[in-house]
């Protein structure tokens, strides 16, 4: 595969990629988490945008412009709540990561970031998330694709080092 697959510890309203991720609600109009980080940092615009979108549902994927953000869009997926996984979470979970990609593919841009989806005030255990995450985007990487970066965005050291535990 082609694609560059990383993790890194930072905070995913900085990084200079063509689309980042937000892990939504299914209002898409703004939470706390990264979501809340994203939309401060994108500006009140991004807000006006999402209330035309709908909202999205548990594990699919929308798009609006970035705004304010270094990244030009913004893939706004919801994840499952964990609810001790036998409701489905993992295959949720997987389907937010495909979606988005499908998204990126779509707009045929180079580089995208995803934070840890659904692994804060939905509770979905790192460990599990982290390789669900990974092995999304190893399937994707192994069909035709137009994107030469894809980031996994920790924001904090213990989940960057379950990143780099699983893609070693
Ligand atoms: N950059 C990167 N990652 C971040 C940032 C940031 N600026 N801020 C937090 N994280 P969460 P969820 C990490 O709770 O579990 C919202 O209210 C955070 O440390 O943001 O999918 C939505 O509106 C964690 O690793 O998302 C929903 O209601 C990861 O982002 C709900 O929370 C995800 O944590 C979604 O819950």
């Amino acid at each position: 595969m082609n694609v560059r697959v990383s993790a890194v510890q930072a905070d995913i309203t900085t990084l200079k990629v063509d689309a980042i991720v937000n892990a939504a609600n299914t209002s898409l109009l703004g939470g706390s988490g990264v979501d809340g980080a994203i939309h401060r940092a994108a500006g009140p615009d991004l807000v006006h945008e999402c209330r035309l979108l709908g909202g999205c549902k548990v594990g699919e994927a929308k798009l609006t412009a970035g705004y304010l953000l270094p990244a030009k869009h913004i893939i706004h997926t919801v994840g499952p709540v964990w609810r001790g996984g036998e409701y489905g979470e993992p295959a949720l979970l997987s389907s937010c990561y495909r979606n988005s990609l499908q998204i990126a593919e779509n707009l045929a841009i180079g580089s995208v970031a995803f934070p840890c989806i659904s692994t804060g005030i939905f509770g979905y255990p790192i460990d599990l998330a982290s390789r669900i995450a990974i092995q999304a985007v190893a399937e994707h990487c192994t069909m035709k694709s137009n994107l030469s970066e894809v980031i996994f965005c920790c924001f904090s050291a213990t989940d960057l080092e379950a990143y780099l535990s699983s893609l070693k």
